[in-house]
């Protein structure tokens, strides 16, 4: 631990050079699930910004329709995006991403981008469109694609393969788009496996990696791996994070907790998964990322207000005190020895690094 961190009123006070942010959408969550109605009032995305910044975060994210709610008006849309753009101008902080709701208004019920119906594909895509505008002119890097409901729940309901082949159209367009206007964004595509299609396209970050493959313009896309998302196929959240950061293709990191592998838990980082968040947090802080450290966690729909913020609060404070602990954890020379023991320096040196000649010819490799 750093005296720093831990000498003023409890410590792990964030700032905006930690690169935290946080979506519209997360504390704004007013509780409602498939079981029960909404807990809490809507918050002012104004409000939100101020909150956000008074807690030391520096960022805030949005989908379109958490800042100008579905079907308004023109001039309504341009009081709200002013309203908003005045209050990140007070407050300093910034919009590095931004993304799409393409899930929650009935005409998606059965995806977007892959919708059977060709009507709602093409309105998907000027819904997107529409908002990469904003996102640029609010100086946005990055636009988050999550399928939202690009899936299925029985097998004869979508032809899988097409439905990549309308993904990738779609993927093109919009890269056509934004490289056609000369804007600096990247996508960043969101894996999640189910939830609330039975099934999703791109369920895991190696899926979104191979299909980004397949793009025409692949280095406009990377992947927004989401800690929860990975959990709930079983998988190694560390692990799927160090292979995008291998690729080249962290452009942006959704952080939460997830208590196994479940429905989408949206928890506070750290809680549930506290050992993988401990090893997340020491990739992330050494193997180079310099992208914003995003929670797209709920706050639970027991809390009031107050506990909306607290919770986010602990969000940042759990990460801050997980980045200490590695830090003491990579430093102690009793780990370095053991470590050492272990041989992890040997992994690093190239099995064949002669070729593959000189390996055959070796007998020492092999009798
Ligand atoms: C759902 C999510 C989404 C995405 C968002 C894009 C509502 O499980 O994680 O949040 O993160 O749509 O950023
Ligand atoms: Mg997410
Ligand atoms: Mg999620």
């Amino acid at each position: 631990m750093t005296p720093a961190r831990t000498a003023a009123g409890g410590g792990y006070a964030p700032t905006p050079a930690d690169r935290f942010s946080f979506g519209l959408w997360t504390v704004g969550w007013q509780g409602r699930d498939p079981f029960g109605d909404a807990t809490r009032p809507s918050l002012d995305p104004v409000d939100t910004v101020h909150r956000l910044a008074d807690l030391g975060a520096y960022g805030v994210t949005f989908h379109d329709d958490d800042l100008i709610p579905f079907g308004a008006s023109d001039l309504q849309r341009e009081r709200r995006v002013k309203r908003f753009r005045t209050a990140l101008d007070d407050t300093g902080l910034i919009v590095p991403m931004a993304t799409t709701n393409l899930f929650t208004h009935p005409v998606f019920k059965d995806g977007a981008f892959t919708a059977n119906d060709r009507d709602i594909r093409r309105y998907a895509l000027r819904k997107t469109i529409r908002n990469i505008d904003l996102a640029a002119e609010l100086g946005a890097r990055v636009y988050v694609a999550w399928g939202g409901r690009e899936g299925a729940e029985s097998g004869a309901a979508k032809d899988a393969g097409a439905a990549l082949d309308r993904l990738k159209e779609a993927f093109d367009l919009l890269a056509e788009y934004v490289t056609e206007q000369g804007l600096p964004l990247r996508f960043a595509v969101e894996p999640k496996p189910n939830e609330p299609r039975g099934d999703l396209f791109l369920p895991t970050v190696g899926h979104a990696l191979a299909f980004i493959e397949r793009l025409e313009r692949p280095g406009l896309f990377g992947v927004n791996p989401e800690v929860g998302h990975e959990q709930m196929a079983g998988l190694n959240v560390p692990h799927g994070v160090a292979q995008a950061l291998w690729a080249g293709k962290l452009f942006h990191i959704d952080l939460n907790g997830q208590s196994g592998v479940k429905y989408d838990q949206d928890l506070r980082f750290g809680a549930g998964d506290l050992r993988s968040a401990f090893w997340l947090v020491d990739l992330l802080e050494t193997a180079g990322y310099e992208g914003p450290r995003h929670f797209d966690f709920k706050p639970p729909r027991t809390e009031d207000a107050d506990g909306v913020w607290a919770s986010a609060a602990g969000c940042m404070r759990n990460y801050l005190i997980l980045k200490d602990r590695a830090a003491a954890f990579r430093a102690d020379p009793r780990v370095r020895d053991a470590l050492r023991a272990a041989r992890l320096d040997e992994l690093a040196v190239p099995t064949a690094a002669d070729g593959l000649d000189e390996l055959l010819a070796d007998p020492s490799a092999y009798d």
